[in-house]
């Protein structure tokens, strides 16, 4: 690990690393300095992004774009650069690894502690999807093809059932019928991707909560992390991820179903934050974004029990049933939809 760290130029050497953060696909450090500067160092998961030059191309190139836009700097990632001046290293194993500034005076939650909280990270992903309207979206790499091709999602769902690799099919049969019965809501979307009544624009594609930085102080969001999935996708997307993971009363892994419920007032101020940080979605896409909440919940259930049934190769996990366990609060979350469909419909009149 020194020897990779010592590899990037950072201001001091480096005296401690701790595992940071939640996410469920690369490694994260925060790694600290003997002259107090601090960095974010993380292993990219080469098994998810198969093609790491192309997508740390991505990365620096939306980094160097966004300060360009921004007034402070702890508003907008910024790689460290290895001592030869590359975006990353790679070491003798294959591993690729970056680094960033660490966002000084900031705090990531995975929980919005108050509408206010959650209203912020509304603007900040508006925000970021606006401004990204001007980055020139065929100079990116499709990181991850097909990522938000909810109907291929559901394809690889059938394969694993029929594979059944670990045996675990026969003792999810409530869980599968589940997912199955809606097989006919997956193509909502894409179909209209596809005819061009929604617009394609360069989205984050992975809106969790804990990838927005927040200021300690103010509690004003100040930054946008993750930035692994950008790619050309549908306004809906981003707005139904952060609804999923936000507007839930209970953390994705929740086991006790029922703490988890949907939580229309959240849901009500997010929408708030991101129509008018993001105003310059048409009125189809509007009409698009309650669907699109629904479509990633049904998106990751679907992802987190097909990684179940494959043996947990994609996503972390703490304990074997953790994939089940998360596929479940989809599940439950879903239900929840179908119940406040007409409430939530009125959010947007
Ligand atoms: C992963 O890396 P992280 O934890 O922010 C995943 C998302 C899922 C999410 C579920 C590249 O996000 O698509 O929605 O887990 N990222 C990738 O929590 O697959
Ligand atoms: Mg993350």
């Amino acid at each position: 690990m020194d020897k990779i760290i010592s590899s990037f130029a950072l201001k001091g050497r480096a005296i401690s690393e701790k595992p940071f953060g939640q996410g469920h696909i690369n490694k994260t450090w925060l790694v600290e300095t003997d002259t107090g500067a601090r960095y974010i160092l993380q292993k990219i998961n080469n098994n998810v992004f198969k093609d790491v030059p192309s997508l740390m191309q991505n990365v620096s190139a939306i980094c160097s774009y966004l300060a360009t836009q921004v007034q402070d700097l702890r508003e907008c990632l910024r790689l460290v650069r290895t001592l030869d001046g590359k975006d990353y290293l790679t070491d003798e194993e294959g591993s690729c690894f970056r680094v960033y500034e660490y966002i000084e005076d900031s705090i990531c939650l995975e929980k919005a502690e108050s509408p206010a909280d959650f209203y912020e990270s509304a603007v900040a992903f508006g925000r970021f999807q606006k401004l990204l309207g001007s980055f020139p979206a065929d100079t990116l790499h499709e990181t991850i093809p097909d990522f938000h091709h909810t109907p291929k999602r559901f394809l690889n769902l059938k394969k694993a059932i029929e594979e059944d690799s670990f045996h675990r099919a026969e003792s999810v049969r409530p869980e599968i019928e589940f997912y199955l019965s809606l097989k006919k809501e997956a193509s909502v979307l894409q179909d209209k991707r596809d005819s061009g009544v929604l617009p394609l624009r360069v989205t984050h594609n992975d809106t969790k909560l804990n990838n927005v930085m927040f200021d300690r102080t103010t509690r004003k969001a100040l930054c946008v992390v993750d930035i692994d999935t950008v790619m050309p996708g549908l306004a809906a997307y981003d707005f139904g991820d952060s609804i999923r993971f936000g507007a839930s009363t209970g953390a994705e892994d929740e086991q006790d179903l029922s703490k988890v419920s949907l939580d229309l007032e959240l849901y009500r101020t997010y929408t708030d934050g991101f129509v008018t940080a993001c105003d310059v979605l048409t009125d189809e896409e509007i009409k698009s974004l309650p669907f699109g909440a629904k479509l990633m919940t049904l998106e990751n259930g679907i992802r987190f029990l097909t990684d179940y049934l494959e043996g947990d190769h994609y996503f972390s996990i703490a304990y074997p049933e953790h994939n089940l366990v998360r596929s479940r609060t989809q599940l439950k979350l879903l239900q929840e939809t179908e119940r406040k469909w007409d409430q939530i419909q009125n959010i947007f009149k």
